[in-house]
């Protein structure tokens, strides 16, 4: 039985600062929400909200509980770079810009409580739920949802949920999942050009609405936290499983993703600046 505890990782190779999460300059600000990995503040433009990323982990519905050094200023750097490729891509997104180390200003949108995720390779949940053999190849790319409620422990629905319990229509769900798609295919595609196989991941969308206009559009982040991510030749996870899983190295594989994404880190200087502002 998996037991509650606390995992404190440290790492031994960034520069101090980098560490850091500047909470001086986050109270001057409204605090909208604290998540388990992140924190929104109101935008300073309206409809939009400054989305703070924290060095916070947790897994198992938060039943285990830690903090992997960095990962706020990592998680913020890769997804910046990811939703700037998807919008080239004509996939419409929250994302309008990095702000500093942790901080990104976003649309803001109402979340479809649905968490969609995509599967391209057998692991995690479902080798448990469905008896299925991690790393089995899936013969097609496989859609689940699950329903996002911490209390509730995100459990896997139906689509037929959605709609009987009004989460999202029909039609909002047809964008959702064709975006998803195309999400995948590009993922699997840039990630597959820097030696990593994207085994799975998780999305979540929300309604953007802009005067009369609503838009379903892709919201929070895509990182390591919420993608399984497997080096091409060896298969070694360079994802939160090292950290849901006591792996060992959490903070290296995901410098190892920032690195392998081009993603240069700053120096010294630039990060005591930025945490002084
Ligand atoms: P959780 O709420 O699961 O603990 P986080 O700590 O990552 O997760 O908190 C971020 C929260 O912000 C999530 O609940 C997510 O649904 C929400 N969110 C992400 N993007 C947006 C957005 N553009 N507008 C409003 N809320 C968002
Ligand atoms: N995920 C799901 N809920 C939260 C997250 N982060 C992501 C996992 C994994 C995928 O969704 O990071 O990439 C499937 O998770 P699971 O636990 O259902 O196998
Ligand atoms: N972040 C979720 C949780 O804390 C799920 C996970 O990543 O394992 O429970």
């Amino acid at each position: 039985m998996f037991r509650a505890r606390d995992t404190v990782v440290v790492i031994n190779n960034l520069p101090f600062n980098f560490l850091r999460e500047g909470h001086r300059r986050m109270s001057r600000r409204t605090k909208i929400y604290e998540g388990k990995a992140k924190i929104l503040y109101e935008g300073s433009e309206p409809n939009t909200i400054i989305q703070y990323f924290k060095d916070d982990a947790t897994a198992f519905n938060a039943q285990k509980k830690g903090n992997i050094s960095g990962k706020g200023v990592l998680n913020n750097r890769i997804s910046e770079r990811i939703f700037t490729a998807l919008d080239k891509m004509n996939i419409p997104n929250h994302f309008i810009k990095r702000i500093n180390m942790r901080e990104q200003l976003i649309k803001k949108c109402e979340i479809v409580p649905v968490e969609v995720i995509i599967r391209n390779v057998a692991a995690g949940s479902i080798c448990g739920r469905l008896g299925i053999e991690e790393g089995s190849e899936l013969p097609n790319t496989l859609i689940e949802f699950c329903y996002k409620s911490d209390e509730q422990g995100d459990p896997v629905i139906a689509e037929e949920h959605i709609y009987t319990f009004g989460w999202a229509s029909p039609e909002e769900m047809d964008e959702i999942v064709h975006y998803a798609l195309r999400v995948n295919d590009f993922l699997s595609g840039m990630f597959a050009a820097i030696g990593i196989r994207l085994i799975d991941f998780k999305l979540e969308f929300g309604r953007y609405f802009d005067g009369e206009n609503e838009q379903i559009i892709l919201a929070d982040e895509i990182s390591p936290d919420g993608c399984r991510l497997w080096d091409i030749e060896t298969n070694e996870k360079l994802d939160k499983d090292r950290f849901r899983r006591d792996l060992g190295g959490v903070e290296d594989a995901y410098m190892e993703v920032a690195r392998r994404l081009g993603i240069k880190l700053p120096d010294l200087s630039e990060l005591s600046s930025e945490d002084d502002k």
